[in-house]
């Protein structure tokens, strides 16, 4: 070989093992998970935790957002996370709830009596408990955000129990949901996110269950014509990283990338607030109806047989369950 194109592969051949090499001892390149498209809070705050991690660490961990579920549907990704082959998710914890048990405490339907108990739990002894065991699950919280809470929308108003009757309803995926469901008397249908907006289009469902900003941004308000304020479950979610690569980062990087995500998680409950309040106006603008349900009892009494069973199936919960109902 002529010695000028010798001496150019040998210099590109190094540079290219210099790079690898730097990549290897310096910075590492990880995956986020975000089921949300532009225009929702979350995506926002994923992008914001992405630079926040990049400035915290000094470039030494560059995150990768990959938005609108396209690394796969929810609980593709809760296992990708869990065998690290996704460094990162904005999980909501209703799915996680059939791999974490603990987690399902924020499943049992009106177990919260707002948004401020919920986190009022979630930061004491409960969430403790809920966080040690999605660590040991291998999908570690870094920080709780905020997921309003979820209700009802369908092409009639719903406004008690035997509304529901006979309504084949979409539900996320865990049992607590079907047998919410079943138990107002109508056909629960687990179903993955991104499918949801056709199936409710086409009529494979009759109704579906979301918060305001979810409902607006996958157009599930364009295929339905009212939203009814049932707010039977407040489920939070969460900035979680696989726990192994987390726990075999410096002590220093562990702590930047901890901070990036509760400062990204106060972003996140900031831009929540506002734009759920804007979601709600922006779907009534387009024509759906919104009915407030004033006594929700009978939707709480339709669920003692939920609690029943599972409580009898799960013993173990009855802690979690305690202390979420003692806590202020
Ligand atoms: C949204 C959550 C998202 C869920 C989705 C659902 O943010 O994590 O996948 O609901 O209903 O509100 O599946």
């Amino acid at each position: 070989m002529h010695s000028r194109i010798i001496e150019i592969v040998r210099t590109t051949t190094v540079g290219i093992v210099a790079a690898a090499l730097a990549t290897a001892a310096g910075a590492a390149d990880w995956r986020a998970w975000n089921i949300h498209h532009d225009g929702h809070p979350n995506t926002a705050a994923m992008d914001r935790f992405a630079d926040l991690v990049d400035e915290a660490t000094e470039g030494e961990i560059k995150v990768e957002v990959f938005h609108g579920g396209v690394l796969g549907s929810q609980p593709d990704a809760l296992e990708q996370v869990r065998i690290g082959a996704i460094e990162f998710g904005n999980f909501n914890l209703g799915p996680i709830g059939p791999i974490v048990k603990e987690a399902n405490l924020v499943s049992l339907p009106f177990i919260f009596k707002s948004v401020p108990h919920m986190f009022r739990v979630l930061e004491g002894e409960a969430g403790d408990i809920i966080a040690k065991a999605m660590a040991e699950a291998g999908i570690l919280p870094l920080a709780w955000i905020d997921a309003g809470a979820r209700s009802f929308y369908s092409q009639k108003p719903i406004n008690t129990p035997a509304d529901v009757e006979g309504l084949k309803i979409r539900v996320m995926n865990n049992d607590l949901y079907t047998a919410m469901i079943s138990a107002m008397g109508g056909n629960p249908s687990p179903m993955a996110f991104s499918e949801v907006q056709q199936a409710l289009k086409t009529g494979v469902v009759d109704g579906a269950e979301n918060n305001f900003p979810s409902f607006k941004n996958v157009g599930h308000y364009e295929v339905t014509t009212h939203y009814s304020l049932s707010e039977h479950l407040i489920i939070p979610e969460c900035i979680c990283v696989n726990t192994g690569k987390f726990e075999a980062l410096s002590p220093k990087l562990q702590t930047a990338i901890k901070g990036a995500a509760e400062q990204a998680a106060l972003y996140q409950r900031e831009l929540w607030a506002v734009q759920s309040d804007q979601a709600r106006k922006d779907v009534e603008a387009a024509g759906i109806m919104v009915n407030e349900i004033t006594d929700k009892t009978p939707f709480q009494n339709a669920m003692n047989s939920v609690y029943d069973e599972y409580l009898a199936a799960n013993p173990d919960m009855r802690r979690l369950v305690e202390i979420a109902r003692t806590t202020d």
